[in-house]
């Protein structure tokens, strides 16, 4: 039988990819997670019958939200990583040698397990000894640890659902206090092309808390329109002046130095957005 899945990327458009066996399907309390291995992009998981990794492109997403900070910060000890239960941002955070302690806050267990089972290529790095998991709300979890992380990535689902707080102005408040002084904080910001209100509308929210606002773009072939945003707000450190010398040579894929500055080179009609 021919069976494909299919994700609405936005009302009118479909991303379709077929599939070669449905390797799990579960209804968890927060959404629909489904696991297939495809002949295109491998493995994949998707929740509530949207794309969120691939064995094939997850490098790109997963070296591109976490290293930029990472690398802008000169010294992260404490780091914070809200949702990617798939476990793709902490396996990229734990490359970082100064990295004491990782937290990783997912609001669904199911998606840990699902990674664990199916995704050990992403989830490798759950059970490092510096990598604490915290099955919860990441909302509630910022709200009670003031000024107590370095780098807080924000590795969200679209705004739909059980993410849609983490896109908000009154949580980036609670991000600023959750961060020490110089921290640094990187979200998802979806698809300029399909997203633009959203990105301007982050952008504009985030400028108004952190003295620091910076957009960067990644290439993510499985995600609407394959371009994609991250929104960073920093309270002291630029990443546009980060030291190339003190840059932490990492087994990367996609990131490296030069990416790290190139990415935050934006086509005109990106930049009109942060206008
Ligand atoms: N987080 C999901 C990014 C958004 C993808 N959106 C979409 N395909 N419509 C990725 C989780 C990976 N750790």
């Amino acid at each position: 039988m021919d069976l494909w899945v299919e994700e609405y990327q936005t009302k009118d458009m479909v991303i379709a990819c077929r599939v070669k066996r449905t390797l799990h399907e579960e209804k968890t309390p927060f959404q629909e997670l489904a696991v297939v291995d495809t002949d295109q992009f491998g493995r994949m998981l998707l929740l509530d019958n949207v794309i969120q990794t691939t064995i094939k492109d997850e490098f790109v997403y997963h070296e591109m939200i976490s290293h930029v900070a990472l690398n802008t910060h000169r010294s992260p000890a404490k780091v914070l990583v809200i949702g990617g239960g798939d476990g793709g941002v902490v396996r990229e955070v734990v490359k970082h040698q100064s990295v004491e302690k990782v937290v990783h806050c997912e609001i669904d267990g199911a998606v840990i397990e699902a990674a664990r089972k199916f995704l050990p290529e992403i989830s490798c790095s759950l059970d490092h000894p510096k990598v604490e998991i915290i099955v919860d709300d990441g909302i509630k979890h910022v709200r009670d640890h003031k000024n107590s992380y370095d780098v807080i990535i924000i590795d969200s689902t679209d705004p739909v659902g059980p993410a849609e707080g983490l896109f908000s102005a009154a949580f980036y408040q609670d991000i600023f206090a959750s961060l020490t002084d110089g921290g640094i904080f990187v979200a998802q910001t979806e698809s300029p092309f399909f997203n633009g209100d959203l990105i301007k509308r982050i952008h504009q929210d985030v400028a108004g808390i952190f003295p620091l606002t910076r957009l960067y773009l990644a290439n993510v072939p499985t995600y609407p329109g394959g371009l994609w945003t991250f929104t960073m707000g920093s309270k002291k450190y630029d990443p546009l002046q980060a030291d190339h010398t003190q840059m932490a040579g990492l087994d990367t894929k996609y990131y490296s130095p030069d990416i790290h500055f190139s990415a935050f080179v934006l086509p005109p009609f990106v930049q009109a957005l942060l206008k």
